[in-house]
């Protein structure tokens, strides 16, 4: 029998979009695309960013430290992020244009103040699982679609992750925007593409 696929929208929230703490740009231009898309899927699960006003991602916890400068975690580098998706704030919430009845799943990531989790399968020690992969193969989803923000962050590391545990992944680049820090959306598509991953448009 063959796999079921699965849509994963990856943290479509206000403050990822137009007037967001941590705009990407277009950030917005990917709603209309991924709700029309939502009908294909049997499942559909949405991430959801959803960090403490503490958490160790913010420059604002780093005394001297700057927006998008570079530290050290233990588990490795970690940009820092201007303070975003603060659980419970609006800017945390789905964008109101974004569909979520179609959801099966939302699933919080981020949750923890010590580590960072852009892939919605692992926190960014890549070890800590979120569960998401139990309840995928546990519903006998063999491949997922990957689609929202950012393309160079969550989405990637996420579609990074899903190829290294066996998935079948498609990403569709045009369901999604990059924040593309130094170039990091050229580096991460490289990534994407020798891990296996499906780039359609
Ligand atoms: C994201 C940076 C920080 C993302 C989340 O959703 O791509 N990027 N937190
Ligand atoms: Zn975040």
């Amino acid at each position: 029998m063959q796999g079921q696929n699965a849509l994963i929208v990856i943290d479509v929230q206000n403050d990822f979009c137009s007037g967001g703490a941590l705009a990407v740009p277009d950030g917005d231009g990917v709603i209309g695309r991924i709700n029309g898309l939502m009908e294909d899927f049997g499942t559909v699960i949405l991430t959801q960013d959803w960090h403490p006003a503490t958490h160790r991602s913010f420059a604002s916890q780093h005394p001297g430290a700057a927006a998008y400068d570079l530290t050290e975690m233990p588990y490795g580098p970690q940009v820092l992020w201007p303070d975003h998706c603060v659980q419970g704030t609006p800017g945390a919430a789905f964008h109101p244009d974004l569909r979520t009845d179609p959801a099966h799943l939302i699933l919080r990531k981020g949750f923890r103040a010590g580590i960072d989790s852009y892939s919605a399968f692992f926190e960014n020690d890549r070890t800590t699982p979120t569960g998401l992969e139990g309840y995928l193969r546990s519903r006998g989803i063999t491949g997922v679609t990957l689609v929202g923000l950012a393309f160079d962050f969550c989405v990637a590391y996420s579609a990074l992750d899903a190829a290294r545990l066996g998935f079948d992944v498609r990403v569709l680049e045009g369901a999604c925007r990059a924040i593309d820090l130094d170039g990091s959306a050229a580096a991460q598509r490289a990534a994407m593409q020798n891990a296996g991953v499906l780039l359609e448009a």
